[in-house]
């Protein structure tokens, strides 16, 4: 329950709670995998029986942008590559809610590539869903960070130079405590690792696989897809991070050679979050800081006062 839900008790959710009754529609082009996270994250805020006033979905620019203009609940639809900041502040603020933060390869892989790294280090207790197209959707489909090497596009017409980065290595090494890939074309494996994602306390980032039939016909669909978890070919222990790295190198080598592999890769249970060890230490109150802007008798210690303080 957040905490200013007017509701706060456990009730069942149906998965149309989350979509505007009125406009926007979305505007998504047909065949596009963005509607695929959408379905996912209605369906998996109605499982676990949230209501949209208990959840707020941060995004970036970009198609992946456009997802809380669809998802009925808080929303903050930022710049470029500033998904995580916004929804840093706003758990910090109330962590009775729900936050989800998304945007695209290049959005997050790319502009905010720094903001990516140090939110998994912290370990904040957010979800992070990154769609993951291979290249830059909105702005008519130039090479992003994960494009494969030689894609062509208008930016790089003699192929891209550059090996991709590695997203879900990159996610382990930083310190995600959780870190999952599915796609678009995986509709109940995608609802599943979104429930678990945000059911996990700390951070938790799922790379989500998004076609995009537009700009980047010569992708692969994603299909057909393997759930490493479920296949008898791949044995590993994800709570073991070295197993899961090794794991997370197959997959991002088998991708760009033709096989799609998806599933929980790194699952650590144990290590708090930033918000229980800033708890722990003292730093942070248990109360929400957000309440304290309606508690009328509560003294705002300003920086600046202090700061002029210091230097009386
Ligand atoms: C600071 C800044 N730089 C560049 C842009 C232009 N821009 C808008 S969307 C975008 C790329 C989006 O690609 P991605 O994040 O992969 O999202 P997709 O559209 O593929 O979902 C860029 C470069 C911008 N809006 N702001
Ligand atoms: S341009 Fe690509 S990513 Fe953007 S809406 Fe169309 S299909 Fe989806
Ligand atoms: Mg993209």
């Amino acid at each position: 329950m957040s905490a200013f839900s007017a509701i706060g008790e456990e009730t069942e959710q149906d998965q149309n709670e989350f979509t505007p009754g009125l406009e926007p529609q979305p505007t998504w082009c047909p065949g596009c995998g963005d509607f695929g996270v959408l379905k996912a994250l209605k369906g998996a805020a109605a499982e676990l029986g949230l209501s949209p006033d208990e959840m707020m979905v941060t995004t970036g620019i970009g198609c992946s942008g456009k997802l809380n203009s669809y998802f009925n609940s808080y929303g903050f639809h930022t710049i470029h590559g500033r998904s995580l900041p916004i929804a840093r502040a706003a758990k910090l603020a109330n962590p009775g809610l729900t936050v989800v933060a998304a945007g695209g390869d290049g959005d997050g892989y790319g502009i905010g590539g720094n903001h990516f790294m140090h939110t998994a280090r912290e370990n904040h207790d957010i979800t992070y869903i990154v769609f993951n197209n291979e290249i830059f959707g909105l702005t008519k489909g130039q090479t992003s960070p994960t494009s494969p090497m030689g894609h062509k596009s208008k930016t790089q017409p003699h192929g891209s130079a550059k090996t991709p980065l590695r997203p879900l290595s990159m996610s382990l090494n930083a310190g995600a405590s959780y870190v999952a890939r599915t796609a678009a074309v995986n509709p109940n494996q995608a609802k599943d690792i979104i429930v678990e994602a945000i059911q996990h306390d700390g951070f938790s980032h799922v790379d989500f696989l998004t076609q995009c039939p537009t700009w980047n016909k010569d992708a692969r669909q994603y299909v057909p897809y393997i759930d490493i978890n479920d296949s008898d070919d791949y044995e590993f222990d994800k709570t073991n991070r070295s197993e899961a790295s090794e794991m997370m190198f197959e997959t991002e080598n088998a991708l760009h050679e033709g096989t799609v592999l998806t599933g929980r890769y790194y699952v650590d249970e144990d290590r708090p979050s930033y918000q229980q060890e800033k708890q722990r230490i003292g730093e942070m109150p248990e109360e929400p800081l957000a309440e304290r802007y309606f508690d009328d008798s509560y003294e705002w210690e300003r920086t600046f006062d202090n700061f002029l303080d210091k230097h009386k």
